[in-house]
C-alpha cells in the first residue's frame, strides 16, 4: 500500500479549491488553507524520518498476469530473495500513474528507490547481490551476448502484447479477469474500477498497441521469427540458450515471456493469473497450438525449464504490512 499519510495529504491539496468555493473562503482563508496545507506535508516528511513507515525492504509492483513480471519475479525467486509483491489491477498503473510493470521498490535506510523496466531491474539485482550472493548470482551476470539477446527476447515479449490484446479485447470477462477483477490479491477498490472502466481501458489500450489485424500479422510474424530461431539452436538438446552447463537469465527470461502463450501450469510461481487453454477464443487456441506444433523445441525447453526449476527455486514472500 503507498504511504497512507501522503494520499490523504494528496486528497486534501485536491478538495482545497472545492472547500475555498463551497464555502466563500477570503483570500486571507485561502492562503492560511495553502500554509497547513505545506505544514501538513513537512510533518509528513519529520514522521517519516523519526517513525519511518513499517515497509518491507523490497517490493515488487506487479499485474499478476504480465510476463515481463514473470521475468523478473522468476529471477528474484531463484536468488532467493525475500520480497513483498504489490499487485496493481491490469492498466490502470499505466494510463493514471504513466508508469509501467514490473517496477522494483526498495529501501535502504530512510531512503525508497524505484527502478522500473525489467532489463533495468535484472541489472540492479546483478550490482546488489553478485558480490554477496557468490556463485548463486551468476545467471545474472550481464555479458554482451546475453544483452543482446534479451533485448530480442524482450522485443519478442512486445510483438506478444499486441497478440494477446488483437485476441482478448473483444472478451471482456477473460479480458477483466487477466486484470485482475477475481483476484483477492487486487486491491479492493481497483477490483470495483476494473469493470466500469473496461471501455475506456480497452479503447486506450487498442490505441496503444494497434491491435488491427494488420499489426497482429506482423506482430506474429516476428513472434514467429524469433520462435523459428530460438527452435533451430535449442534442438540440439542444449541446457542454455547460448550454450554451457547452467542456465541464465535469458533461458529464464524467454520461458517467462512465453509464458504467456504456453501458460505453463507453474506459470507465475505461487503468484499471478494463469489462464487454462480451454477457456481463450478458438483463433487464439489455432496460434498456441501452431506454435506449440512448429517449434517443438523451444516449447519442449520452456516447459522442461518451467517443470524443473520454477517450483524448486526460493519463494519467500514477505507479507506487506499496511
Ligand atoms: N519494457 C518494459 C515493459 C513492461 C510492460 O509493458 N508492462 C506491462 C505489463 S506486461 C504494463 O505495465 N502494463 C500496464 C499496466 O497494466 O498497468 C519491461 O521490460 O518491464
Amino acid at each position: 500500500m503507498p504511504d497512507k499519510r501522503i494520499l490523504i495529504h494528496a486528497a486534501f491539496v485536491l478538495l482545497l479549491p472545492l472547500i475555498v468555493a463551497a464555502f466563500g473562503l477570503s483570500l486571507w482563508s485561502a492562503l492560511l488553507l495553502v500554509l497547513i496545507g505545506l505544514a501538513w506535508r513537512w510533518a509528513i516528511v519529520l514522521l517519516g524520518i523519526v517513525r519511518p513507515a513499517p515497509t518491507p525492504q523490497l517490493v515488487l509492483e506487479t499485474i499478476s498476469a504480465s510476463h515481463y513480471v514473470e521475468k523478473v519475479r522468476w529471477c528474484m525467486d531463484r536468488l532467493g530473495l525475500e520480497y513483498a509483491e504489490r499487485p496493481w489491477g491490469g492498466t490502470l498503473g499505466a494510463f493514471y500513474r504513466g508508469r509501467t510493470v514490473p517496477r522494483l521498490i526498495f529501501r535502504t535506510g530512510l531512503v525508497h528507490s524505484q527502478i522500473g523496466n525489467s532489463p533495468e531491474i535484472l541489472r540492479f539485482l546483478w550490482g546488489a547481490y553478485s558480490a554477496t550472493y557468490g556463485d548463486a548470482a551468476n545467471f545474472l551476470e550481464p555479458t554482451p551476448e546475453r544483452l543482446e539477446l534479451e533485448r530480442r527476447i524482450d522485443r519478442y515479449g512486445s510483438n506478444l502484447q499486441v497478440w494477446v490484446y488483437y485476441h482478448l479485447l473483444g472478451e471482456p470477462q477473460l479480458c477483466k479477469h487477466l486484470w485482475g477483477i477475481d483476484d483477492p490479491a487486487t486491491p479492493w477498490w481497483q477490483r470495483k474500477l476494473i469493470g466500469p472502466l473496461f471501455p475506456l481501458q480497452a479503447f486506450m489500450i487498442s490505441k496503444t498497441f494497434r491491435t488491427d489485424e494488420q499489426h497482429y500479422k506482423q506482430s506474429c510474424h516476428h513472434i514467429e521469427g524469433l520462435l523459428e530461431e530460438l527452435d533451430t539452436r535449442l534442438a540440439d538438446g542444449r541446457v542454455s540458450i547460448l550454450g554451457g552447463d547452467e542456465i541464465n537469465y535469458t533461458d529464464l527470461a524467454f520461458a517467462a515471456i512465453s509464458g504467456l502463450w504456453l501458460q505453463p501450469k507453474e506459470y507465475g510461481g505461487s503468484a499471478g493469473i494463469r489462464v487454462a487453454r480451454d477457456r481463450v477464443p478458438q483463433a487464439m487456441r489455432d496460434d498456441i497450438e501452431r506454435w506449440i506444433e512448429d517449434y517443438p523445441s523451444a516449447t519442449t525447453f520452456i516447459t522442461r525449464l518451467y517443470a524443473e526449476e520454477r517450483m524448486a527455486v526460493s519463494n519467500s514472500k514477505a507479507s506487506e504490512e499496511e
